[in-house]
């Protein structure tokens, strides 16, 4: 019976009336589809706030805080010390990339200098771009936090 009336339908109907009704039919069908699966969203990374490497600040990654510090004035090619102290970190290494622009491999393993002090000799390429925005992303064991900050 409804099959009567769509095959009656379909043919009262125009071509392109058909291919409008198909097409609702599939992105009706490609939004359910969404839905269900979710949105494939990147795990979040957090971000902390030091404006100044250099001058040093204190953040905290998830419960534990955490003090950064540059031993001097952060320009690329010239090599400066960073030391991350945080209680009982096992092991910490960071990564130093630009948004949107690939910088080449800058994956630094600190060394565990004495208690609670890491220590890395962290040298940052030339950008060809001349930009100056960093961000620096700190693997404290198994956690990330993003650390953005500028180059002089
Ligand atoms: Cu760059």
């Amino acid at each position: 019976m409804i099959w009567q009336w769509f095959a009656k339908w379909r043919a009262s109907v125009g071509i392109h009336a058909q291919k409008l009704v198909r097409f609702l039919w599939l992105s009706m069908r490609a939004s359910l589809l969404f839905v269900l699966v979710g949105c494939p969203e990147k795990p979040t990374i957090v971000t902390a706030v030091c404006p100044d490497l250099a001058a040093g600040c204190q953040f905290l990654l998830s419960d534990r805080m955490i003090h950064a510090k540059a031993n001097g004035a952060i320009t690329a090619i010239r090599p400066f010390k960073l030391t991350i102290t945080s209680v009982g970190a096992k092991q910490v290494s960071a990564e130093f990339v630009m948004q949107g622009m690939e910088m080449g491999p800058s994956r630094y393993r600190f060394i565990s200098s004495s208690g609670d002090t890491w220590i890395a000799d962290v040298m940052l390429p030339i950008c060809v771009q001349g930009r100056r925005d960093w961000y620096m992303i700190l693997n404290l064991d198994d956690r990330q936090v993003r650390v953005p900050f500028t180059s002089q």
